[in-house]
């Protein structure tokens, strides 16, 4: 692997000598790198071999990223003593033709960042401090997407939190049943179906006109945000997804990965809740930043957000595992079914402190 990253990495028009390449970070999708340059005083680098699997446009997802780091990377600049390398991402250009990715021989995709040294990110958050921070980057990376110029960005993954969409490929998939999985996931499918109309409640408001299309980062999964050392938020990563959206998605993923006391996979379910402390600071981080935007029936619809991005990847975590774990890389057989409980368990502890989210949402924007 160590030549075919470095001549990888010498088509890129990155500063320094190539040391080494390893593997990097707790991604679901592509295949991420480390590079590490010979020199001190030159960057180190992300290097990417995108799944193109799961992306089927990537000219188009990368110019979706091209123009939201561009656009970003104006914002930025303009605010005073802000630091440019590590609260944006920086695509690196191929050394020939200038585009922000290139082609391997065997007609794969890869794209390289400059790497945002020193970061921490996290799986769960321990305090009220990260979590309010998390929100603040979040919430800013939407305000300063609002005024995006030009043609709407390209939708890389269609439908993607649709969840009425989500539920007819899941209940394509229990009809065909490719891996002889449905029998024994009866109980887990019942909780998926008993929950349907009300998951819809979202496109529903949206097809009523009473809440806008806005762009969304749609993948505000929390290791997704890089910190520096003193836990300040820099940036959101991950902009693959970055497209048309409703404010739900962002706000629901944030919390459903943030909030949960547990791995998003955890084995011991008992040990899988929501710590309304820190649903109560991302809140209050987000709508420092984006209050003043939405309207009435976003914020009314804020708390049950997390319920439906949590009811969204226990239906995705699903599917896959009864259509053969296709989707998602998995470590294990029973990985998919195991990611499935957890976000079940994740969901019924929101359902059951729903009233106090509701709650917090309306003391943060009285
Ligand atoms: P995936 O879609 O597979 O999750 P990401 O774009 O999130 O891919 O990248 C995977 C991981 O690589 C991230 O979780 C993060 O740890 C790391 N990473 C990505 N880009 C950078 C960057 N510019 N600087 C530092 N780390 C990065
Ligand atoms: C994937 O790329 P990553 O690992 O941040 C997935 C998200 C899911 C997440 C669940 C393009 O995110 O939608 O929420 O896994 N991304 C895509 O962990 O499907
Ligand atoms: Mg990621």
């Amino acid at each position: 692997m160590g030549t075919d990253l470095k001549s990888i990495f010498s088509r890129f028009r990155g500063e320094g000598t190539f040391l080494e390449g390893k593997s990097f970070g707790p991604g679901h999708i592509h295949d991420t790198f480390r590079i590490i340059t010979a020199e001190q005083e030159c960057d180190n680098y992300i290097l990417q071999r995108l799944n193109s699997n799961v992306f089927r446009d990537i000219p188009g997802l990368q110019e979706n990223m091209e123009r939201v780091t561009g656009h970003l990377r104006n914002k930025i600049a303009a605010i005073p003593g802000s630091d440019l390398k590590r609260e944006c991402l920086t695509l690196v250009p191929d050394r020939e033709t200038g585009r922000s990715f290139i082609t391997d021989s065997e007609g794969r995709f890869w794209r390289m960042f400059i790497f945002i040294s020193d970061h921490r990110s996290y799986e769960k958050v321990d305090s009220e401090h990260k979590a309010f921070e998390g929100g603040r980057i979040i919430g800013r990376f939407q305000a300063m997407l609002a005024d995006l110029p030009g043609k709407p960005l390209h939708e890389t993954i269609p439908d993607f939190h649709n969840i009425a969409s989500r539920l007819d490929a899941f209940h394509r998939v229990i009809s065909l049943d490719p891996a002889g999985r449905v029998a024994s996931v009866r109980s887990e499918i019942a909780e998926i179906t008993s929950r349907e109309e009300e998951m819809k409640t979202i496109i529903r408001l949206g097809a009523a006109g009473k809440i806008p299309i806005r762009i969304t980062h749609n993948d505000t999964k929390f290791n997704n945000i890089l910190f520096d050392r003193d836990d300040r938020a820099l940036l959101i990563i991950d902009l693959d997804t970055v497209m048309p959206g409703y404010v739900h998605y962002d706000f629901g993923d944030a919390i459903r990965t943030a909030a949960n006391r547990a791995e998003e996979d955890a084995e011991d379910l008992s040990t899988v809740s929501m710590d309304i402390n820190i649903y109560r600071a991302y809140a209050e981080g987000f709508l420092s930043e984006t209050r003043n935007t939405l309207n009435a029936a976003e914020i009314e619809y804020l708390p049950f957000a997390p319920k439906l991005l949590t009811y969204i990847m226990a239906t995705r975590f699903l599917t896959d595992f009864i259509d053969g774990d296709n989707y998602y890389k998995i470590r294990h057989p029973l990985h998919n079914l195991q990611r499935t409980r957890a976000q079940i368990a994740l969901l019924r502890s929101m359902e059951a402190q729903y009233g106090d989210m509701v709650q917090i949402i309306k003391n943060i924007t009285k």
